[in-house]
């Protein structure tokens, strides 16, 4: 279709608009920078696309928005007192404030850049995100990585970004642009995490090992007990529940209130204690340097002491970390939510629900073979307390299982028995079964 004479084009030409603005020239680092800044934002930092960093999420980045040449890391401060008060209501009103306000300024900022013709995108700080894709990878960007490389900061033992200055009390964005600026940042030479291990000792359910290791579904489980998978969960008891008086022996009066304040005004994290009680950075660390027993008993002894109920998986490392280190918090157990439909998302999903703890004396080699929908081949070891899920098969196998994908997944669901697949052979293993008991050990129920 010739479109020279309608009556949108005929407009630009007659004011002598560009149709569509080619930059050639890089945007200048300082004018960008002082745009970004004079939005709102703390700190920012310029990362060209093809940085090796990059790498794992460049596709993503690409699929939503494919003319992105550069991204701009964006830092906004929490304000310290609010995170670390035991009403967690304040906390969470800072959460979500400073949400906003990422939001608020990555979308000025794009404003800004179309309005001096260069088109950019602007992502979600958090929520809402692309559940259609859920359990898998449902956020468009990794704002951590694009940040640590932007040199505004380094991840701690506890994987939050640490600020050189403003410490973790940050929320971080990022603006996908189809530009390129005149100069780029560097991350910084040093990890401002002081090692101190305060962020262990705080977290309620034990989710950051002191070397580093995340356990990413007890800290789900319990700090996003409103958010998706949580409220499928609740969502699950009200539908099983025979009466109103059934389902008031299943969720107590403070959960059904907690969950409609959720539901209306954004839901609320339940923890979050690893950001509270971090010392680390300029601004931040002057009392736990000045006294560190103090620093303790202000900011740390209170949210250990505070009783609440804690919610863990069955089988869970999380379940005996509450029992043995928490007398004054009551773990409550619920249904897990993450339930894999496809290879894909199963052996993705392994190392995140992998309970360490439970895995202990264990030392196997499983060969998968899936069947049916998917015909697809994993290798999954478990030893040392660490587990590794790879594509097709290698090594010398302990225990080979080939299911029949629906029948897996079914099962996995706690929709179908391992014994009837069993015994219709939609399950086969060759090898010793009981290593399948202590595979199934490690995982929580
Ligand atoms: C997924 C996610 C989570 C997950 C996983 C946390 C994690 N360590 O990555 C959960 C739900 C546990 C979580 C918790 C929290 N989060 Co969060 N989260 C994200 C999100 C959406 C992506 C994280 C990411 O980049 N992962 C990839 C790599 C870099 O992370 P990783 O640590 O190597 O690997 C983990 C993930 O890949 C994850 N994962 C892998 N597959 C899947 C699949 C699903 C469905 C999910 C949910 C997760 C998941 O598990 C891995 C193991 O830990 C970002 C927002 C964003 N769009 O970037 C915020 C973000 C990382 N979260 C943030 C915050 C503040 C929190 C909480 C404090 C929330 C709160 N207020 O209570 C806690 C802190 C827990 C902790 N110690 O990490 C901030 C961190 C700010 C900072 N200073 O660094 C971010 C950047 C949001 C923001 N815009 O500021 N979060
Ligand atoms: S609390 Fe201590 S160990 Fe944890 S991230 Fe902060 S500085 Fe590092």
């Amino acid at each position: 279709m010739d479109l020279s004479a309608h009556p949108t084009v005929e407009r630009l030409k007659r004011r002598n608009r560009p149709i569509a603005a080619d930059l050639g020239e890089p945007l200048d680092a300082a004018w960008l920078r002082r745009v970004v800044l004079d939005a709102g934002a703390d700190d920012v930092g310029f990362v060209p696309i093809d940085r090796p960093a990059l790498d794992d999420q460049r596709e993503e980045i690409l699929k939503a928005f494919p003319r992105t040449r550069t991204l701009i890391s964006i830092v906004v401060r929490m304000n310290r007192e609010a995170i670390r008060a035991p009403a967690r209501s304040i906390a969470n009103l800072e959460f979500h404030h400073v949400g906003d306000v990422v939001n608020d300024l990555t979308r000025r900022v794009v404003r800004i850049l179309e309005d001096s013709g260069v088109r950019a995108l602007n992502p979600a700080m958090g929520f809402p995100m692309e559940m259609a894709d859920f359990p898998g990878r449902i956020w468009v960007v990794s704002h951590k990585p694009v940040a640590v490389e932007a040199g505004l900061g380094r991840m701690g033992i506890h994987r939050n970004v640490i600020h050189e200055r403003f410490g973790n009390f940050i929320l971080l964005g990022t603006i996908l642009m189809d530009a390129e600026v005149t100069q780029y940042d560097r991350p910084i030479d040093f990890n401002p995490c002081l090692e101190c291990k305060l962020c262990v000792a705080a977290c309620p359910v034990g989710a950051i090992d002191p070397d580093g290791a995340f356990d990413f579904s007890a800290c789900y489980t319990h700090n996003y007990r409103e958010f998706m998978g949580g409220f499928g969960d609740w969502a699950e008891q009200v539908a099983g529940s025979k009466s109103a008086l059934d389902y008031r022996r299943r969720v107590t009066e403070p959960e059904s209130a907690s969950m409609w304040q959720s539901l209306s005004f954004g839901a609320n994290y339940k923890a979050a204690y690893c950001l509270s009680v971090c010392p680390a950075g300029e601004d931040v660390i002057g009392p736990y340097l000045t006294d560190k027993r103090a620093f303790m008993n202000e900011t740390v002894v209170p949210l250990q002491e505070k009783e609440e109920v804690v919610y863990v998986l069955g089988n869970s490392d999380a379940e005996e970390h509450v029992a043995r280190r928490f007398p004054g918090k009551t773990a409550r157990r619920v249904g897990n939510s993450l339930r894999p439909r496809r290879v894909d998302d199963f052996l993705r999903g392994l190392p995140l629900v992998f309970q360490r703890k439970k895995s202990a004396g264990l030392s196997a080699t499983y060969h998968f073979t899936f069947t049916g929908a998917e015909q697809r081949e994993a290798t999954i070891e478990i030893r040392d307390q660490r587990i590794e899920a790879r594509e097709g098969h290698h090594g010398r196998p302990d225990l080979c299982v080939v299911v029949d994908c629906a029948t897996w997944f079914g099962f996995l669901a706690g929709e179908k028995s391992l014994l009837w697949a069993l015994l219709r052979r939609k399950i086969r293993l060759h090898g010793p079964p009981r290593l399948l008991v202590k595979f199934g050990r490690c995982f929580p129920s």
